[in-house]
């Protein structure tokens, strides 16, 4: 009797276990599934959809039809009933719909499945969970009640660099409804008509590609924003607002019905809390209330986040008190890049009277544009859901590997409480490549941080690698043996995925940094055969051998860094620079120097070598890059308005003295040369070099001719108008003889 007892409670087990199998192909993870009956069987190779009249063609009806997994048939035994509450089809099952927005319940039986929206939205988002469940060709009998955490999921499309292609935003729109995400805003900072001329109406052939971007965002359930962005100029006349009017009623024209007015990123005028609150409570009057059919108005604001806000000035509290209730505000958090936790979340919702509208700043990339960044969405907190109106995320440029932490932002923002982050990375991964998952996912291990940045984000790279780095670093052969694996294993998914025609779009996006994997893998190899050498030198090939290879790859990482395939503006391709790469390189210094030891040689031992660092008093200039191209030395840009206090200075130091051949730098402002002071040290004295403009417009910054042929070991730039300056820092570079 006991043993039965065991055998059918292991039964039921298994198929308990098996049975959150096909359930568990779908995202967002469901807020409550109940498996029942006849547990996981055959998917129907056809199936005939019911529904009330009035119910056909509607969004869900048509995702029924375009699924390609399970055919349509009218004679078909296995039959798919669908409504909204209220329907007839869907009365018997009424009470058990969720009173929720967008909510639904879904029914799968051997015979037949029942999905029952609380609205239409509800309905579309039944259907996607149940092609979900059967996109593996079986069916799990279960019961289903599901709805949304946060009403408005989803991405903007707000960073700075080239614009997503119109083919990638179709596959976003798409992938956004299949992951119930309900939210596109379309704000892409190059986009003349959205912020640079953004009075001037889109001609024909772009107005075209909007017009189709947002029709398909109807079919996939997603509410496309389209935004504007008038801040970088606009009058507070009446000659402006008419324009923003005349400019919103034109986009409504070809069918938008979201929209979004942005004020970040901007100074002077435009940056008037009491004139954007009446402008937008304007627009909001007479223009969103007006048509009945207009989602609320989203505004991000010029303090959008923690760091940037003045309290005293009282920025947030006069839009909290001043702009209409039902406007949306937008914010990143504590400073631009962050995660949003309760704390901060109840700072701002008190200031602005109303749940923020959370933009994240992630995987966004256009501030660190030499990583790309294939992890896990993580660090937001689980209990904030009711804290706020709407959740979406900055993506990278690169639209297709976004998807792998977006995948994850749908699943966080829906059903918060169950998120973990680590189960839906690997799901995401899957989605994204099904058909090469594995290599996909050994590649992701090391693309996730963002390494040193202006604004400190960083993300967790490599901690599983850490036991295998240290064992081999202290001389353990077997460390190395398994960090040898580690780099076989990088080299492989990087060949995979480089011949990978399942996701082509994927393939392009990751191609630089694909090439840089494989360097770094087969510097790894070349790494770990130095050290196998050492102990066991008829096992690998000759020191020298090995050592002549790793250097090989050193400079071709190099020359991969400096080459076309880099961006233009943030030059550079980084792998793996958490842990895996900077093992290698204290692995290959610790084997050189043991080496060169024993045998009197003196082999180079420097793995990496970069001569110059950075120190400021200005913060925001002390973490960013320096990088050497030939004789040129460039610091990369910031997007930031840097605040460089009075006093305050910049300083390059170099190892070894410098000697110059000329040097240019622009903080943005035209004008600004005076208020800074150029030195150079050599040999205990700073010498002063002249700062002038060549034109009074321009805002780049030259140097005295006395310049050329000094010598000197460091440079410093120091605030010396005896004031504080607000400048940028958007391009810096001296040139070496
Ligand atoms: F509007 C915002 F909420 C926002 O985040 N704006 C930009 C965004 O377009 C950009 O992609 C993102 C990441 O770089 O951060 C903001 O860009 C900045 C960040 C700065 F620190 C622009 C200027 C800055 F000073």
């Amino acid at each position: 009797m006991k043993r039965i007892l065991a055998t059918s409670l292991l039964l039921a087990t298994l198929s308990a276990g098996t049975a959150t199998a096909q359930i568990s192909l779908v995202n967002p993870v469901p807020q409550k599934v109940t498996a029942s009956g006849k547990g996981i069987v055959a998917a129907p190779a056809a199936w005939r959809v019911i529904c009330d009249k009035n119910r056909t063609g509607c969004i869900a009806d048509q995702a029924l039809v375009k699924a390609t997994t399970v055919k349509q048939q009218p004679k078909a035994a296995y039959s798919v009933t669908i409504g909204v509450k209220g329907d007839k089809a869907v009365s018997k099952v009424a009470k058990l719909i969720p009173a929720k927005a967008e909510g639904y319940y879904l029914s799968i039986t051997d015979k037949g499945a029942v999905v029952a929206g609380a609205d239409e939205e509800g309905l579309y988002y039944g259907v996607q969970t149940l092609l979900a469940s059967v996109a593996e060709g079986k069916l799990e009998c279960c019961t289903i009640t599901d709805w949304p955490d946060v009403p408005f999921r989803g991405t903007v499309e707000g960073f700075y660099g080239t614009p997503w292609s119109h083919k990638a935003r179709l596959s976003q729109i798409e992938f956004y409804g299949r992951n119930k995400m309900n939210v596109y805003i379309y704000g892409p900072k190059d986009d003349p008509y959205h912020r640079n001329h953004w009075r001037v109406p889109y001609p024909d052939e772009e107005a075209r590609r909007i017009q189709e971007l947002n029709e398909y965002a109807k079919q996939c359930g997603v509410n496309f924003y389209w935004a504007i962005h008038p801040g970088v100029d606009i009058k507070w006349n009446d000659a402006d607002r008419d324009a923003l009017m005349a400019k919103l009623e034109k986009m409504y024209q070809l069918g938008i019905r979201s929209f979004a007015v942005f004020f970040d990123d901007i100074w002077g005028e435009g940056t008037k809390a009491d004139k954007q609150a009446a402008l937008l409570n304007y627009v909001d009057d007479n223009f969103i209330k007006s048509h009945k059919d207009v989602k609320p108005l989203i505004m991000c604001p010029t303090e959008y986040n923690r760091s940037w806000a003045n309290d005293a000035g009282g920025y947030l509290r006069t839009l909290g008190t001043k702009m209409n209730k039902d406007i949306q505000i937008m914010w990143t958090g504590n400073s631009v890049v962050h995660c949003i936790d309760k704390e901060s979340m109840e700072w701002i919702n008190q200031r602005i009277d109303r749940k923020a509208y959370i933009w994240w700043n992630f995987p966004v990339s256009d501030f660190v544009r030499d990583h790309i960044l294939l992890g896990p969405a993580y660090g937001n907190g689980l209990d904030i859901a009711n804290d706020m109106s709407g959740f979406v995320s900055n993506p990278m440029e690169h639209a297709e590997a976004s998807k792998i932490s977006l995948y994850g932002i749908a699943d966080y923002t829906w059903n918060m409480k169950a998120y973990d982050y680590k189960a839906d990375w690997e799901k995401g991964l899957k989605a994204v490549l099904p058909d090469n998952y594995e290599a996909l996912r050994t590649f992701a291990l090391y693309n996730k941080d963002l390494g040193p940045n202006g604004h400190g984000f960083r993300r967790e790279e490599g901690d599983e690698l850490k036991p295998v780095a240290d064992a081999a670093l202290s001389g353990d052969l077997k460390g190395v043996q398994s960090l040898l694996g580690k780099c076989y294993e990088l080299r492989m998914a990087v060949d995979v995925l480089l011949a990978d025609n399942s996701n082509p779009e994927l393939r392009r996006e990751l191609r630089p940094w694909l090439l840089q994997g494989k360097n770094v893998a087969d510097y790894g190899v070349a790494v770990c055969a130095m050290a196998g050498n050492r102990k066991y030198p008829n096992a690998f090939p000759s020191f020298e051998q090995a050592y002549k290879q790793a250097r090989a790859l050193q400079v071709q990482m190099y020359e991969l860094e400096n080459s076309d395939v880099r961006h233009a503006l943030q030059p550079g391709i980084k792998v793996a620079t958490k842990v895996l790469l900077p093992t290698l390189n204290k692995l290959f210094t610790l084997t050189v120097e043991a080496y060169n030891k024993e045998n009197g040689t003196s082999f180079v031992s420097e793995a990496e070598y970069n001569p110059y660092k950075i120190e400021s008093t200005v913060p925001q200039l002390a973490l960013l890059p320096v990088s050497v191209r030939g004789n040129d030395v460039t610091v990369a840009p910031s997007l930031e308005v840097i605040k460089w206090a009075k006093g305050a200075s910049f300083t390059i130091e170099s190892d070894r003295n410098v000697t110059f051949a000329g040097m240019e730098f622009n903080l943005g402002v035209p004008g600004v040369a005076k208020n800074f002071k150029l030195e150079l040290y050599d040999n205990g004295v700073w010498k002063e070099v002249s700062l002038l403009h060549y034109r009074d417009n321009d805002p780049v910054i030259h140097t005295g001719n006395e310049l050329g042929g000094m010598q000197a070991s460091k440079l410093r730039i120091t605030n010396v108008s005896g004031a504080d300056q607000e400048v940028y820092f958007k391009n810096f570079k001296f040139v070496k003889q």
